[in-house]
């Protein structure tokens, strides 16, 4: 699939995606009915501001992949892109990045006030469990809870959120090395990208070598993330981007490009998409197989 029909299938599983996730936030069901207006209006105010849906486009194309039914598999893939959001909310807060800006519009912090953007956060956390456990309906349970079990190891302390701990201790550190970079990267922005298609493998009943698969691409796609976001942040444009860029210079902060350069950086960018591309080589013949080496290749080559 060309990288034109790469982003016309994720812009339109993005427009399905937020239709999901706009219902939900509106506390249309159930899970949200009785939340306070007030804070989802901050929790929709992050959630619907754009973004590529990139995590919940994953998880849908892997349950597919593995046999599973799209509307079924739907609040689970939206529950992650709960939890994209509530980190992004977090990470914009005065005591960690400090951002005024997010997508090209005031941080939720900045838009509302700071403790409104701290529970804005712990309500899109704690709700995306709540959406998890409700595929319970349509999926058999054992599923739902091996695919939970996975997210909330993914998320939390073994994942995004202990990745982000040690991120923020390392700022302004000059020694990291390489090794220690890709590790904290791995648990911080690669945990829940792997999660993402380790948790539509697993919902959709795919086997052990489709769970494999599903966490070596996904373990790969993270990394070529991470190095492409590094990248960006030193070559990218701030208007496109809808962020400043040359933040984490600014922070003092040890990136990919800081460490390697950019042509080298590029160079392991291309490497670690061909490692989530072979992954996936026994799963070329299925409808989503050639969408998902494309989705490899428009993470490395993205502009924003
Ligand atoms: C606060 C617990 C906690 C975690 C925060 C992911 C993260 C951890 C912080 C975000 C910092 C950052 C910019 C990391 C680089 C990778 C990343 C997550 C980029 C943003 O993701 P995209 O590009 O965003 O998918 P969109 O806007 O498309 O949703």
């Amino acid at each position: 699939m060309d990288s034109a029909a790469v982003k016309t299938r994720l812009a339109s599983e993005a427009v399905r995606i937020e239709n999901f996730l706009s219902s939900f936030i509106k506390g249309e069901t159930d899970i949200l009915a009785a939340a306070p207006k007030g804070l989802l209006a901050a929790m929709e105010y992050s959630l619907m501001a754009g973004g590529k849906r990139l995590r919940p486009a994953l998880c849908l194309a892997f349950a597919r992949l593995c046999g599973g039914n799209d509307e079924a598999a739907m609040p689970f893939a939206a529950s992650i892109e709960c939890i994209h959001s509530y980190s992004l909310v977090h990470d914009d807060l005065p005591a960690m990045d400090d951002d005024d800006l997010r997508r090209g519009k005031p941080s939720c912090h900045r838009q509302f006030d700071e403790a409104t953007a701290i529970l804005a956060g712990d309500g899109l956390l704690t709700d995306a469990f709540a959406l998890m456990v409700s595929c319970g309906k349509t999926i058999p349970a054992e599923r739902v809870l091996a695919a939970t079990a996975v997210m909330a190891e993914c998320a939390g302390s073994p994942g995004m959120v202990g990745g982000q701990f040690l991120d923020v201790g390392f700022t302004g550190l000059k020694d990291l090395d390489l090794a220690r970079l890709r590790a904290v990267h791995a648990m911080k922005t690669g945990a829940l990208i792997r999660g993402a298609c380790l948790g539509g493998a697993i919902l959709a009943g795919g086997g052990e070598a489709e769970q494999r698969a599903a966490d070596a691409y996904g373990r790969a796609l993270g990394a070529a993330f991470q190095i492409a976001d590094d990248i960006l942040d030193e070559v990218g444009d701030a208007a496109v981007l809808g962020k400043p860029v040359g933040s984490d210079a600014a922070l003092g902060k040890v990136t990919y490009v800081s460490l390697l350069g950019l042509e080298k950086s590029r160079e392991l960018a291309a490497a670690e998409k061909d490692k989530a591309v072979a992954a996936l080589l026994p799963y070329m013949e299925k409808s989503e197989g050639p969408f998902l080496k494309g989705l490899a290749s428009y993470v490395v080559d993205r502009v924003q």
